[in-house]
């Protein structure tokens, strides 16, 4: 019997924190935090519900062992296991056969969120022909990735310091998504008389509890609130001169913009009062106008307003611009591309952007997220040899997909690779894709567990997870940061590595020159190679970061002359050159919110007792993750069902009772939750996300109780009336009807 303490890591969310194995003869026995690497902190521990879970996980009765084919109908629940090269063998046979059919864009690939290393399959998907990436790209960091880039050159990260005078947290709730320094430092922020935390959200969250100042604007009014702010600073003289004079381009545009956004008007408008307004103003922009840096942190709350996301996100940048606070220490500092290889390089995108452009079924709908935009935004950005995360930049709009499943316009998807997401549930609009799923000719599933979105598939292959499998977590790119460590053991049963997954596909369709590293360890040293760390220095210490360094807009080029930023006029534009050109606004407007309910909807769900109401979904919460964790035993009695949230003033105005069944519709579809009052904005309601049993029968009709509390029944991607630079549709600032139900939710019957 072998027994030795191996480096791993846990991957239950974002943070990857460092752990040692005991491995007795190539299980793991035990688990311990490892204080000697990134990214240790006691305080993350006690603080986190999930670490302990990953013995239980490694070796858990419901996890996918073993490629699956299916054998009866699809969604029947009747599979047949069989090994990795008879499954291999057939998906690429089919797909060969699929694109002499219709063409290298008949496959499409769907991902979730950071659950693993995606450019394996971006690898794949680009050596076989495809642009057709759909994922999160247009709701989840995109939208200020793109913003950020289009007003600074590059993304903008929070510096936060002992300088730092005031820290603005604007949409994001790390006390429940992020367990990490980050909410360790927000609270130290919040205990700290000297620095001021501001948090704007429309529930009272335990982020906003921390604040010395809490602003609740009904959701989708973020940019007129940013535009409030910016009219104040303006008024009241706080704006940095010396900074906008030298490095701004289009202040006066932007102040005209911001002329009609008084106090008075943008409290009429978000609902915020006019004194927070003005306080909360002064506060970032400091006593004296750049008295002090202050840093800013926005989050999905306005990443996901539809029409409003781009000029919110575009507001934002212009307020830290006009009060100095870019590359200043302390303050919103921009990021620096990475060392190591980006993943954009990985991927072989751009290589290959000549082939996949023509196939890009984004343009011209949203010019800016597509192969033409990417590479007009890319060729300035790579002046500062910075490259973008083009798989994020470019993500395949979701409505153009589907379409392409349901019609053949302007050509037929006809197969699908879904890594690390459920889109049955997290995607929106669950009807949708549902029938489009069933459409396929092929759907190849790789996940840990039989999901409703895996209950579909062709073939389920196993995938490996965090401690069987290597963590390189980098940001996409955007960030000189990539964490993680070593697996302690191979994967248990037949499970592989996604790397190996796509690698072993890739070889089968002629791309073997591309893959030349034959694990992903050889494939992340490679990667690590041009920053001078080795694949064991990575190991041992869990992380390469070099921080970015301030005033980079003041490093001399070739000519002597300052740098400047990696914009169109090399300035930050408060007036966007870019998005003009593409057709967009040069400075920020507000859209309108997404409405989801029909006048005959809205009459005839009145006539049944329903109300009608702005809605908010999936605001995180501990102990789950989108839709994963629901197997925990232990987190489903803590938290045993789905809740829709009001504030107690409004459940009592509309006669809704703490505790009770409800449904709640849209044109799209329903669902069902328990209501609770919590502390938020008055006429609003939050409905969680994510719910399914996974303790349910993985089939048809059921598919493991995903129609009771699936809120993405009941959105839309279409898009028409979403933003149209980007194409972000809206999970949030959107419209609803909500009425009693009598049924009992079978989440309240168990125990
Ligand atoms: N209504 C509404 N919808 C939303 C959101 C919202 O707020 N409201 N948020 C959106 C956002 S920001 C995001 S990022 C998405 C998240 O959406 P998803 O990423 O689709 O959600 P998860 O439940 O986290 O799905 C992850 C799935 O991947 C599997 N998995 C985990 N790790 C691995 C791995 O290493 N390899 C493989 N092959 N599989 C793995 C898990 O078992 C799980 O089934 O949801 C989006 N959808
Ligand atoms: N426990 C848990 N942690 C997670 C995840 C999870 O599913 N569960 N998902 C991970 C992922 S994929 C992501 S992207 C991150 C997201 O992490 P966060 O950015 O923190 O996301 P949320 O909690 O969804 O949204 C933050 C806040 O935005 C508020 N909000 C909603 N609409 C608006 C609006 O119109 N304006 C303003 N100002 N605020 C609004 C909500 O009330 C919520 O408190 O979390 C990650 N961490
Ligand atoms: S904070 Fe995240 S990575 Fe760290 S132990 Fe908890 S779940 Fe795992
Ligand atoms: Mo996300």
């Amino acid at each position: 019997m072998t027994k030795e303490q191996r480096k791993t890591n846990c991957h239950f969310c974002g943070y990857c924190c460092a752990f040692t194995a005991t491995v007795e003869d190539g299980r793991v026995t035990a688990l311990e935090p490892d204080p000697t690497r990134y990214p240790y902190d006691d305080r993350i521990l006690a603080g986190c519900q999930r670490w302990r879970m990953n013995l239980d996980v490694l070796d858990s009765a419901q996890r996918v062992n073993y490629p699956l084919k299916r054998v009866g109908e699809r969604g029947s629940g009747q599979w047949e296991r069989v090994s990795w090269d008879a499954a291999l063998d057939e998906i690429a046979t089919r797909l060969v056969a699929l694109r002499e059919e219709h063409g290298a864009g008949v496959l499409a690939s769907m991902i979730g969120g950071p659950h693993t290393s995606f450019w394996p399959l971006h690898r794949f998907m680009t050596l076989f022909g495809s642009p057709n990436n759909v994922g999160i790209g247009q709701i989840c960091w995109n939208p200020r990735i793109w913003m950020d880039v289009l007003t600074f050159g590059w993304t903008v990260e929070a510096d936060i310091t002992d300088e730092t005078g005031c820290v603005l947290i604007w949409g994001t709730n790390p006390a429940e998504s992020d367990n990490s320094a980050f909410w360790r430092a927000l609270l130290k922020v919040g205990k700290d008389p000297t620095t001021k935390l501001v948090v704007i959200d429309p529930r009272y969250t335990r982020t906003a509890r921390a604040a010395d100042l809490w602003l609740a604007p009904r959701p989708g009014t973020d940019c007129a609130l940013a535009l409030g702010f910016i009219h104040v600073i303006i008024e009241e003289g706080l704006v940095d001169r010396a900074f906008v004079d030298e490095w701004c381009h289009g202040y006066d545009e932007l102040a005209a913009e911001a002329e009609a956004y008084a106090p008075a008007r943008v409290a009429e408008l978000t609902g915020v009062p006019v004194e927070d307004i003005v306080a909360a103003a002064r506060m970032f922009a400091g006593p004296h106008g750049g008295a002090y840096p202050s840093a800013l942190v926005s989050g999905r709350g306005i990443d996901q307003v539809g029409e409003s996301v781009a000029p919110t996100h575009r507001a934002i940048c212009c307020l830290r611009a006009i009060t100095g606070n870019v590359d200043r220490p302390g303050s919103c500092v921009l990021a620096e591309g990475s060392d190591f290889t980006a993943e954009a390089d990985l991927e072989l995108t751009l290589r290959f952007m000549d082939e996949l452009s023509p196939l890009c079924l984004n343009t011209p709908y949203t010019p800016l997220q597509c192969y033409e935009g990417f590479a007009k935004v890319e060729a300035i950005t790579e002046r500062f040899g910075r490259k973008l995360p083009v798989r994020y930049l470019t993500s395949a709009h979701p409505d153009l997909v589907l379409r392409a499943m349901e019609t053949g316009d302007p050509y037929p998807i006809r197969a699908l690779v879904v890594e690390a997401t459920n889109p049955l549930i997290t995607y929106a609009d669950t009807h949708r894709v549902y029938e489009a799923l069933r459409s396929l000719d092929l759907l190849v599933v790789l996940e840990y567990y039989l999901t409703p979105t895996a209950a579909l598939a062709d073939f389920v292959l196993p995938a490996a997870g965090a401690i069987e499998r290597s963590i390189f977590q980098a940001h996409g790119g955007v960030a000189n940061m990539a964490y993680g460590g070593p697996k302690a053991v191979d994967p248990y049963y037949e499970r592989k590595s996604d790397y190996e997954i796509f690698r072993a596909l890739g070889l089968r369709l002629g791309q073997a020159e591309e893959w030349p590293d034959a694990t992903f360890e050889d494939a992340i040293a490679t990667t690590l190679a041009p920053c001078g760390m080795t694949w064991e220095e990575y190991c041992e210490k869990g992380i390469y970061h070099r921080h970015p360094g301030y005033f980079k807009h003041l490093v001399l080029d070739e000519n002597d002359s300052p740098r400047g930023f990696a914009t169109m006029t090399g300035k930050v534009e408060l007036a966007s050159e870019m998005l003009d050109a593409l057709g967009g606004q040069r400075v920020p407007k507000p859209g309108t919110p997404r409405k989801l309910c029909s006048p005959e909807l809205i009459a005839s769900k009145q006539a049944e007792g329903f109300v009608h109401i702005p809605l908010i979904t999936g605001s995180r919460k501990q102990p789950y993750n989108a839709s994963m964790y629901f197997n925990n035993e232990a987190f489903r009695q803590r938290s045993p069902y789905p809740v829709v949230e009001m504030s107690e003033a409004t459940a009592d105005s509309l006669g809704f009772t703490k505790g009770e069944t409800v449904v709640v519709a849209t044109d799209r579809g329903e669902a069902r939750f328990i209501l609770d009052t919590v502390a938020m904005c008055d006429n609003l309601i939050n409905v969680d996300y994510g719910w399914w049993h996974p303790e349910w029968q993985m089939a048809e009709p059921d598919l493991g109780g995903m129609w009771e509390s699936n809120i993405n029944c009941l959105t839309a991607c279409d898009l028409g009336p979403t933003e149209l630079m980007i194409g972000t549709w809206s999970y949030n600032a959107i419209d609803c009807m909500i009425g009693h139900d009598d049924t009992t939710l079978s989440w309240t019957e168990k125990g």
